[in-house]
């Protein structure tokens, strides 16, 4: 057992309560900005940019601060190909053979198909991999919790650390992505989450006509 270590919290900024409206305010417009993009320009971007985002995702609370997530991102066109290639695969499966009817009328108004050229043309792909335990040098398990709560907020701090830069994103889940682990060479305990396709969006893109639920439906004041 490890004896707890405390210090003094000096980090933390309080502001008054108009300036807290205000930042309030500005960060829900800017939040409102985000949309999800499917059409990606080759730009590129550069590494340090997409290296503090991830460290931003890196602060995110976690199960014992265990922190079992591990990001792989890959701008090498060769591996985005092989990549491509095996979504493309399960995705077709997806959508002709194993995607139930009512499954498919939900992605109707989102306009996918099993087509992603976005996983070529993109700059960076950052595969997300959830760490069922953590392994000590000496070959040790550590025990991992709240594994999918924890990455789930990783990844969701990461979506928005890419917003606030000026890139987009897409939250791409092949199912199954299985294949992740083979074409990354990553071990059997990592579970791949999701890929966050990341970039410029592409001069033409368009995104679906769609908009989110209002307060009334989404918060309860009790
Ligand atoms: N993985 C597929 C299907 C898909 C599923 C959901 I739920 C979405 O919100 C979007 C797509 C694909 O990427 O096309």
């Amino acid at each position: 057992m490890t004896e707890p270590l405390f210090m003094p919290l000096t980090s933390y900024q309080e502001y008054p309560h108009e300036e807290m409206r205000q930042r309030a305010a500005a960060f829900l417009a800017e939040m409102q900005r985000r949309r999800t993009v499917r059409h990606f320009s080759n730009r590129p971007v550069p590494r340090e940019v997409i290296e503090s985002c991830l460290l931003a995702s890196g602060t995110a609370p976690s199960g014992a601060n265990l922190q079992p997530w591990h990001f792989v991102v890959v701008s090498d066109p060769t591996i985005k190909c092989r990549i491509r290639e095996a979504a493309e695969k399960e995705e077709y499966d997806f959508y002709h053979r194993r995607a139930p009817q009512e499954w498919l009328d939900a992605l109707a108004p989102l306009g996918t198909d099993e087509y992603k050229p976005y996983l070529e043309t993109a700059p960076y792909l950052i595969v997300i991999f959830a760490l069922s335990h953590g392994l000590l040098p000496d070959g040790r398990k550590v025990k991992h919790y709240y594994v999918t709560e924890s990455v789930g907020i990783a990844t969701g701090m990461l979506i928005t650390a890419i917003h606030q830069v000026g890139l987009v994103s897409l939250t791409h889940t092949p199912s199954p992505m299985g294949f992740l682990n083979q074409v990354l060479g990553r071990p059997s305990h990592e579970k791949p989450f999701l890929i966050l396709v990341v970039g410029y969006p592409a001069e033409d893109a368009v995104v679906p006509d769609i908009d989110k639920k209002p307060l009334e439906e989404i918060a309860t004041f009790l």
